[in-house]
């Protein structure tokens, strides 16, 4: 890698104004040209309830993206490092008074939900990650030197958490949801989002599904307000955005429903995606298999043998491989993974002989199901799901 690509990694920004600028002319330069910033340390506007000392808090007052160097060991994030991504602001809702309505014409009748009577269905515990779509979006412009729109996420838009609740599957069956039913559209009481709550539609086979939760507890406590208090969707392995957050209605529909989350936000836009529905593109659902190194952009270090660990995810996991490269990928090692249930990311470690001068190491991770990330993924507008290997800038002095 030569010095000015490398120079180009160090750029923390993303260049959301040269968008339409972009498109698949990787070799252009227009990362150096913009940098708005990646992100101050307090935005000055507080969408949130939580302390943002340990996480980068984006300019948009909607992201605080996590710091993957001071997640504590072990596999589980506690909520003070989880990354919290709101399309407004965190809501505080009164446990009491709030209600979750279920109706639409998919079920046979609206019911109506207390905190009580929704914690009388049998309750799951699932240990899952839960990852922003838009997580890596910086990579674009960072490793590409394309930016797409949005919150320029490092790699910190992710963490793992263990989340209890009831199967959403049981209170549709409570409703008497219909065989016909297609479309089950979660909305949240988030009210000044876009759409007047936060929403969106899952097809009704994912609603169904045994893991599809709606989840009450965080790592055995109530949910904290900025994760969605009191009860929140967990859809384990799909984008973050479908974990509906403070949730207080859902409608069950006969036919395939169609909003902004699903058609201009939350979609993959560009020439690899052709448009599916009313969509622009094609609706993100899953994620894809992903890691990162537990390390600042860039990373300093001192020369000498070194001990680094990262996290690796994928939704079809657990993620059973992770592999490295400090030479751009010519040769590759495997890390030391440590095993994790089903939907968690897992934790890897690597020695790495630490000598003076700048650096990149890549890694790259394999899910049970033999899915890699690919050595390259196609642009689009909105940034999500990059996922191949992240060439992580490390100066050695
Ligand atoms: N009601 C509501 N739910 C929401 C959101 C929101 O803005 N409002 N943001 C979504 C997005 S885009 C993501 S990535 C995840 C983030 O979950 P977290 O803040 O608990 O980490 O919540 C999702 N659920
Ligand atoms: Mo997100």
């Amino acid at each position: 890698m030569d010095r000015r690509s490398f120079l180009r990694l160090l750029v923390a920004g993303g260049a959301a104004a040269v968008l339409a600028a972009c498109g698949a002319d990787p070799g252009s330069d227009d990362a150096e040209s913009v940098s708005p910033g990646q992100a101050e340390p307090d935005a000055g506007r507080r969408g949130w309830f939580k302390d943002t000392a340990p996480f980068i808090a984006h300019a948009d007052g909607k992201s605080l993206e996590a710091r993957l160097e001071l997640m504590p060991s072990g596999l589980i994030t506690p909520p003070s490092h989880f990354f919290v991504r709101n399309n407004s602001t965190s809501c505080s809702v009164d446990p009491e008074s709030w209600r979750l309505r279920v109706e639409g014409d998919g079920v046979t009748w609206e019911a109506r939900f207390s905190l009580e009577s929704l914690r009388a269905f049998p309750s799951r515990t699932i240990t899952s990650y839960l990852e922003c779509a838009g997580n890596h979006r910086a990579m674009f412009d960072r490793v590409q030197g394309c930016a797409a729109e949005g919150t320029q996420w490092g790699t910190g838009g992710v963490g793992n958490g263990e989340w209890t609740g009831v199967a959403l599957r049981d209170v549709l069956d409570f409703a008497g949801i219909r065989p016909d039913a297609v479309s089950v559209l979660l909305i949240g009481l988030d009210t000044e989002s876009p759409e007047g709550g936060f929403r969106r539609v899952l097809p009704v086979g994912k609603a169904l599904h045994p893991d599809t939760l709606l989840a009450y507890a965080l790592n055995g406590e109530p949910l904290p307000r900025d994760h969605g208090f009191p009860v929140r969707a967990v859809i384990p392995g799909w984008v973050g955005a479908s974990h509906v957050k403070w949730l207080g209605r859902i409608v069950v529909s006969r036919e395939q429903l169609w909003t902004r989350n699903n058609t201009t936000s939350y979609v993959l836009i560009g020439d690899d995606y052709p448009p599916e529905g009313e969509a622009l593109g094609r609706p993100v659902t899953r994620q894809t298999v992903k890691s990162a190194l537990a390390l600042p952009w860039p990373a300093e270090l001192e020369p000498g043998p070194r001990t680094l660990h990262g996290f690796a995810q994928s939704p079809d996991g657990p993620v059973v491989r992770v592999e490295w490269s400090d030479d751009a990928g010519s040769t590759w090692h495997d890390a030391q993974v440590e095993s994790a249930d089903r939907y968690s990311w897992a934790r890897f470690e690597l020695a790495w002989e630490a000598t003076t001068g700048e650096h990149t190491i890549m890694t790259r991770a394999t899910d049970s199901a033999g899915a890699t990330q690919p050595e390259r993924i196609p642009f689009n507008q909105k940034g999500y799901l990059f996922n191949q290997p992240v060439p992580h800038p490390i100066r050695v002095a």
